[in-house]
């Protein structure tokens, strides 16, 4: 009885390395393009792209953060761990900053 417990919870931990070392994987890959919002800050704070490409925020914070560049796209509240993506069509330096936390600006500079 003992021993069966034990091998399911080894069972389990083995499931859940095999599948945060999936989730890293796929991190990775997304990288170039992804800015993290982390203790009150966007980064990298600044980020050249290209046109066409597309632009993901996560925030690690425990607070909700929002991505806000005036009169272009506007995310929603974002709790721990949630993204928001933006695709952009035109060249041209993007300023943006949080709308609850209005001193935490970056920029997407697109090209
Ligand atoms: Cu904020």
């Amino acid at each position: 009885m003992m021993s069966a417990t034990l091998r399911s919870a080894g069972l389990g931990l083995a499931v859940a390395a095999a599948i945060a070392l999936r989730l890293a994987g796929a991190q990775a890959e997304d990288a170039a393009n992804s800015v993290t919002i982390d203790n009150f800050t966007f980064a990298p704070a600044e980020m050249k792209v290209k046109v066409g490409d597309t632009v993901t925020w996560t925030n690690h914070d425990d607070i909700p953060h929002t991505v806000v560049s005036a009169g272009k796209f506007r995310s929603k509240a974002l709790d721990t761990d949630n993204s928001f993506s933006f695709t952009f069509t035109a060249a041209g330096d993007y300023k943006y900053f949080c709308s609850l936390h209005p001193h935490m600006t970056g920029m997407i500079k697109v090209e």
